[in-house]
């Protein structure tokens, strides 16, 4: 269908426009421990670069701290329960650094180029330039944003929302760093205004961890903290790039492994995480360059290949139990869960030649596997995007959710499922009402408390919101955080549907390409960042977010905000509301002026919030409970329920690879500080491809050679990127990774989940050629 090179209009540029310093890409392969030096290096280089070596590093010794600093705004991962002195990661400390930078970005910026001139600059060129400082408004007539005054940038998407023939004509993106009180804003301006249509990177992201958990167990979320990571005896770590994506878990990992749990990770890639590491905070380990193994086995499935290998477990065990009564815990089994004689009969009927095929392990493998889930007595299994982006996630995260069961791994501590959220708040804008199913309880309670009538009828998520632009049925886009030009799949249709809109209003923290595709009219609204202080009518305000293990605990700003212009999200959002809806009875400005008020509303409209600005002044905020870790199920049985789905054929047809996309080492999503994946060993490149030496031999394509790419979609449509460099790497046969958001060109906007409907962004149908140009 596509071509991306050279169609500056459509997709996105692939080199620096600015440098004669296009330096060469390398690959070598990475034989270091994860963190330590490395680390320490890039860190340094990112703080030098941003002008923040003092600031910068005076704010990472108030990062994660009980209630008194702000909250990491990196990754969900839990902070330490024990106050550790320095809960810190490398990739933290870019991200924080990054938004602290002394470079701006004002009105005398915008002046200078047009918009059509940044089109052609990269990502990385684009952010760093610094922080916004002033809002903005999109001039037609000289392609230039020009100034404009709050007050009028509200007036003009408030009257663009009135305008509108009805109020699913609106979207309300949101990403997963806005803090709990402007998440509860933000949802009540939209359903306030009639609408449900919150799509949200969460759609993209753990939708099906959501939806598999719900069903199974009554609970959208993972029933345990990290005090049971503390004592489990065996961790599986499946589809996650921890050292990258979740760096403070080396430490958990290295701690599980010095006191000898199991710890088996499950990736196609044997990531850095899945061998040594120096344990981040430990400065004596950084000084003597000692390192800690964060692995007892390794096992590379296939793409794709996840329910095979832990339905086989399952048939493990219960081959197993026919000789040995603890293999399963029948008890468990018999007052707890439902569905359990459908689950085994399915098993022991799919044979081993198919779990080996699907999953492309060895029988012997995955009895190695099974004995190790069989010798624990408690296991926790942790996944992330490599179980959850695909066709069959939903199905995936049950198969996992009936591993545990049949061993009773829930409702005590050391076990249960742990899924690993992305960003620092995501879990929180779920649990605060960012939910385009919301259910009927949730909204009874809100339109109770909060006087309003909300729509019963489901919203738009992300994957449908793209599609209701691209037909016009969607026609103004606020995104509240994130970039969702270049986060969503297929590049090119949904920088389309994004310039079909009347109006797309971003509000951020820095420039990026949402603000290049926009509507007919278009504002950029710059907000204040979590390390900035936030001062309101009546005092200095603090926000809320909750991690990955359900903890919610208090952020507080301590820098300068970076201009005197900058509004904070709950302003930005009261302010667009009381244009939005002039006869609104919701206090607005009230709530603004000291978000203590929003949060006594939370703790009347949300379950599992009473007495909220107590508990989450506590030393390290308040656990919100898990029915599901109590035994208690909400599911239609009362019970955890086994699911026996028929395992999906993800075997790629022959002459094509499963190709997955995902993050480097230096990037945050869209986010990109550098061309360099330190850990998987490259310099100087992003447009790659990860193959199998075998499949490159296969093709006659040698390493660092340039190929095309060629994806095709569900419908039969392909999409092609030219000019990647093939990089041998140690990856099944069939198989191929890349980086997002480059590679979102090839992910067509049809190929969702019908299970969860998640952009399918870990299984790709490509085929790779030696380039033609
Ligand atoms: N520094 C940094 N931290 C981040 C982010 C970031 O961009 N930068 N993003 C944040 C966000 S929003 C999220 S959601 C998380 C994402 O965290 P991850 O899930 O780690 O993200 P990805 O980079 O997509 O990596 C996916 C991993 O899954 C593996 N994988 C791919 N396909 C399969 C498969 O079929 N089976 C298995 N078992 N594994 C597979 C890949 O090899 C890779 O290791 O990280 C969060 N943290
Ligand atoms: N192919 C492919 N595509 C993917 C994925 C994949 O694995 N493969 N992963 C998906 C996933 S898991 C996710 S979560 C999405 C990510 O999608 P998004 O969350 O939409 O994207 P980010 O890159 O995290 O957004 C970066 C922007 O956020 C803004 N920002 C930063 N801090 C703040 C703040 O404090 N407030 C506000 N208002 N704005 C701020 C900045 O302007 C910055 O440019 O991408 C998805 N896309
Ligand atoms: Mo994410």
């Amino acid at each position: 269908m596509s071509s991306s090179k050279n169609k500056q209009a459509n997709s996105i540029p692939e080199a620096p426009t600015d440098s004669a310093e296009i330096r060469k890409p390398e690959f070598h392969p990475y034989h270091h421990p994860a963190a330590g030096w490395g680390a320490a290096k890039s860190v340094g280089r990112v703080l030098l670069e941003q002008g923040q070596l003092v600031d910068g590093s005076r704010a990472i010794f108030r990062m994660n701290h009980e209630n008194k600093g702000f909250d990491c705004p990196g990754c969900a991962w839990p902070d330490d329960t024990k106050g550790l002195r320095l809960d810190i990661c490398e990739n933290g400390i870019k991200h924080v650094t990054w938004e602290m930078t002394r470079k701006r970005v004002g009105a005398e910026f915008f002046a200078e180029h047009s918009v059509a001139e940044l089109s052609q600059w990269t990502e990385h060129e684009l952010e760093n330039q610094g922080r916004l400082t002033e809002p903005m408004l999109y001039d037609a007539a000289s392609d230039h944003y020009v100034l404009i005054s709050w007050a009028e940038a509200f007036e003009v998407i408030g009257r663009n929302l009135r305008e509108l023939e009805n109020p699913d004509q609106a979207a309300f993106y949101t990403s997963g760093r806005l803090g709990n009180e402007a998440t509860f804003l933000y949802q009540l301006l939209a359903r306030e205004l009639g609408t449900n249509n919150l799509p949200d990177c969460s759609n993209m992201c753990h939708e099906a961890s959501g939806r598999a958990l719900q069903a199974a167990l009554g609970t959208g979320k993972g029933t345990v903290d990290l005090e049971d990571w503390e004592v489990t005896d065996a961790l599986f770590v499946i589809g996650v790039n921890a050292a990258s994506n979740a760096p403070r878990m080396l430490t958990s990992l290295s701690e599980a492994y010095r006191r000898g749990a199991h710890i088996v990770h499950i990736n196609p890639i044997v990531e850095a995480a899945a061998t040594r590491t120096i344990v981040p905070h430990e400065m004596l380990d950084m000084a003597t360059f000692r390192s800690t193994k964060t692995s007892t086995l390794n096992f590379q499935p296939r793409i794709g290949g996840d329910m095979a290998l832990v339905r086989g477990m399952a048939k493990a065990i219960f081959e197993m139990a026919q000789s040995d009564d603890k293999a399963l815990d029948r008890e468990f089994i018999e007052r707890h869960t439902t569905g359990f004689e459908d689950y085994r009969d399915l098993c022991e009927s799919t044979d081993w030649e198919e779990l080996e095929h699907q999953s492309g392990l060895s029988r012997a493998d995955i009895l190695a596997a099974a004995q190790v889930y069989r010798d624990a007595d408690r296991s926790i299994i942790s996944w992330c995007l490599g179980v959850t982006q695909h066709e069959h996630g939903v199905d995936t995260v049950r198969e996992i959710t009936n591993l545990l069961l049949l061993r009773g791994n829930l409702g005590r501590e050391g076990a249960g499922p742990s899924p690993i959220r992305g960003h620092s708040n995501v879990q929180g804008n779920r649990t605060c009402g960012i939910n385009h199913r919301p259910r009927g309880e949730f909204l009874d309670r809100l339109d109770e408390v909060c006087g309003i009538k909300a729509p019963r009828h489901h919203g738009l998520d992300t994957v449908q919101c793209i599609e209701a632009m691209q037909r016009g049925e969607v026609k103004v886009f606020i995104g509240m955080g994130g970039n969702f030009a270049l986060a969503a799949p297929d590049t090119e249709y949904t920088f389309e549907a994004l310039r079909n809109c009347e109006l797309t209003v971003h509000v951020s923290t820095k420039l990026n390409r949402s603000h290049l595709v926009h509507g007919r009219t278009a504002l950029i609204l710059p907000c204040l960042g979590r390390t900035e202080k936030d001062q309101q009518a009546e005092g200095l305000q603090s926000t809320s977010v909750e991690d990955s293990m359900s903890m919610v605990h208090l952020s507080v700003g301590m820098k300068q905000p970076a201009s005197e212009h900058l509004l904070s999200e709950p302003a930005i959002i009261a302010g667009i509301a009381q244009h939005a809806l002039p006869q609104s009875e919701t206090p607005w400005q009230w709530y603004v002026d000291d978000y203590d008020r929003i949060r006594d509303t939370m703790s009347r409209a949300l379950v599992g919030f009473e007495d909220f600005n107590r508990r989450v002044r506590l030393p390290l905020g308040f656990r919100i409970k898990q029915p599901a870790r109590e035994l208690v199920f909400h599911t239609p049985s009362g019970k955890a329920e086994f699911s026996a789905s028929p395992l999906p054929d993800v075997v790629p047809a022959s002459g094509t690879l499963a190709l997955g996309t995902m993050r480097s080492h230096d990037q945050w999503n869209t986010t990109i500080y550098s061309d360099n994946d330190r850990y998987r060993g490259v310099k100087n490149l992003r447009t790659l491809i990860f193959m199998n030496a075998e499949d490159m031999a296969e093709r006659g394509i040698d390493k660092l050679q340039s190929v095309d790419i060629e994806s095709t979609a569900r419908d039969g449509s392909t999409r092609s990127l030219e000019g990647y460099l093939a990089v041998p790497y140690d990856i099944p046969r069939g198989c191929a990774a890349g980086y997002m958001p480059e590679m979102n060109a090839l992910c067509a906007i049809g190929d969702y989940s019908t299970q969860s409907d998640q952009p399918i962004m870990k299984h790709l149908k490509v085929r790779v050629t030696p380039a033609r140009h």
